[in-house]
């Protein structure tokens, strides 16, 4: 159904055309999902092994991951029983930076303890 109050598609100015009006093009690339407006996010895995002391990987949760007692226990344990855990998720400086404080700490006790970062999806 037309009137004569409705526009014909070539009556409507496309974008640009309008006296005074400028329009940005939009980047793909920068939409809502973009990296400027949501950083890719990292997971920080703890690899579990033979070796490191339970109570060694309690106290680097409680002190590098704020987890309290209760929940770095229950960390640690999935980690023990499943091979690998999450300790946390942050932007990439920040998780770069855990990686290298827990692994640093690790190296100073001569504990073989892995842990690393990972994109999340
Ligand atoms: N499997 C270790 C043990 O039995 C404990 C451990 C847990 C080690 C988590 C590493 O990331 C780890 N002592």
């Amino acid at each position: 159904m037309s009137n004569e109050f409705m526009a014909e598609p070539s009556d409507v100015p496309r974008p640009g055309e309008e006296p005074g009006v400028t329009v940005i093009e939009r980047d793909p690339k920068i939409d809502k999902k973009s990296k400027l407006e949501h950083p890719r996010m990292w997971k920080v895995i703890f690899l579990n092994d033979d070796y490191t002391p339970m109570n060694f990987v309690i106290s680097v949760l409680v002190h590098y991951f704020h987890k309290t007692e209760v929940e770095a226990a229950d960390i640690m344990l999935d980690i023990h029983n499943k091979g690998k855990g999450i300790a946390g998720v942050f932007t990439y400086e920040v998780a770069e930076h855990k990686v290298y404080e827990v692994m640093s700490t690790a190296r100073e006790n001569e504990l073989p303890l892995r842990v690393i970062a990972e994109p999340e999806d």
